[in-house]
């Protein structure tokens, strides 16, 4: 399976995903070429629609005290939902979907989410610090939200402007 990363003004990114109801060999192929692009991407988050998929499915994996991402701390999420959401924090977000911009979104601090892992076995974790936060931004991403959306009317044309500026760089190099 040849996954790529689709990238903002794409429409696809603006798709609400579906709940996934079939737990076969055909999510898990998904999962499984998923974890690989977002790896060599340098990535933390990724959702299935951020390669094309639209369905409620994420993988995490935030790098340890030493910056590594071993493979034991993947976490796949599918048909995630997110309660008990408490306290606020900002963070420098980024997207693998928006490539290099970043800006200071505000996120809860707290939530608890329960999910479905691969075979379909339901799931609950309460999650803090940046898993919580990726957790709320790949969440976005099932419902059609970018980072960039949450952003002020003036720093999200400030975006648009930067944004445009650095495809043509990309385009002329
Ligand atoms: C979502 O984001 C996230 O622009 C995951 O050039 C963001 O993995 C979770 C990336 C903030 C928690 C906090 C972005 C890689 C990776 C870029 C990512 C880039 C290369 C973004
Ligand atoms: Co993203």
């Amino acid at each position: 399976m040849k996954l790529s990363i689709v990238e903002y003004p794409d429409k696809r990114l603006k798709e609400k995903s579906k709940k996934v109801e079939k737990f076969d060999e055909s999510l898990h192929q998904l999962l499984d070429a998923m974890y690989p692009i977002m790896i060599n991407t340098n990535g933390i988050g990724l959702a299935a629609i951020q390669v094309g998929y639209p369905i409620e499915a994420m993988i995490l994996n935030i790098p340890d005290e030493d910056g590594e991402q071993p493979k034991e701390n993947l976490i796949e999420m599918i048909n995630p939902i997110i309660s008990n959401e408490q306290g606020e924090t900002v963070y420098q977000e980024g997207c693998l979907s928006v490539p290099s911009f970043y800006e200071d979104i505000s996120r809860y601090e707290t939530i608890t989410v329960s999910y479905l892992d691969r075979d379909g076995n339901t799931k609950q974790l309460e999650a803090d610090g940046l898993l919580s936060i990726a957790i709320q931004h790949e969440n976005d991403h099932l419902n059609g939200i970018l980072f960039i959306d949450r952003l002020t009317s003036s720093r999200r044309r400030k975006f648009e402007k930067e944004y445009k500026k650095m495809q043509k760089e990309k385009k002329n190099s």
